[in-house]
């Protein structure tokens, strides 16, 4: 009985082991930084990908790239189970008082606001839109945003596009920024003006915007 018992575990092993059509797996493992449990539904022909994560309690997620966006449906459960490729997510909610409820977003309302800074490391940001010069705009890196899943072609600061970009640490913060200057003879702003927003696209399509503050030179 025990040897029956050990040979039908031994023929089991070797068909769990034996390759399935040849294929082979590479697992990478998911964790919304922070979160006690994380666990992924749902992904797009983009590689987005949508679940929900818990900590007192849960809500959805985004991940676009390597940028985690949490998805909130006001209520105190929100969890995520689909996207698909235009970025449309579903997934149910717990309305708080005793039922679940199926919802779907629509696909434009996903935005990442990221931490930008003008003219970085120094403040006021002040622009003289005389000069014939740039101004640098810092995207700040983060430990849930990684600056190069930014589409740098989709970048857009006050109506200009950068000159140029690169990647550097400029507030020595351990994570990456992404750097850009712009002519400043192509930014839209007036004497008027008190901020100025840098919007852009990750790879993945899902929009991102920042602002900080101005003062112009008058
Ligand atoms: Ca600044
Ligand atoms: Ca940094």
């Amino acid at each position: 009985m025990r040897a029956k018992f050990l040979c039908a575990v031994t023929i089991l092993s070797l068909v769990l082991s034996a390759p399935a059509g040849g294929l082979a797996f590479t697992f990478t493992t998911i964790d919304v930084p922070g979160a006690g449990l994380t666990r992924a539904f749902g992904i797009n022909d983009a590689g987005q990908i949508v679940g929900y994560f818990c900590n007192a309690s849960c809500r959805g997620f985004l991940k676009d790239g390597a940028t985690f966006t949490t998805i909130d449906a006001g209520a105190s459960i929100t969890q995520a189970y689909g996207i698909n490729n235009a970025g449309q997510i579903v997934g149910e909610f717990f309305d708080g008082v005793g039922g679940y409820h199926g919802f779907v977003t629509e696909a434009a309302v996903l935005e990442v606001a990221v931490a930008i800074d003008i003219k970085p490391g120094s403040f006021p940001n002040s622009i003289n839109l005389k000069s014939k010069g740039v101004v640098t705009v810092a995207v700040l890196g983060s430990a849930d945003f990684s600056v190069h899943d930014v589409d740098l072609t989709t970048i857009v600061f006050a109506g200009a596009s950068p000159a140029r970009c690169s990647f550097e640490d400029v507030n020595l913060d351990g994570h990456v920024d992404l750097v850009c200057h712009f002519r400043t003879q192509d930014l839209n702003l007036t004497t008027s003006s008190t901020q100025a927003t840098l919007t852009g696209e990750t790879t993945g399509g899902t929009p991102i915007t920042g602002t900080d503050s101005v003062r112009i030179v008058k």
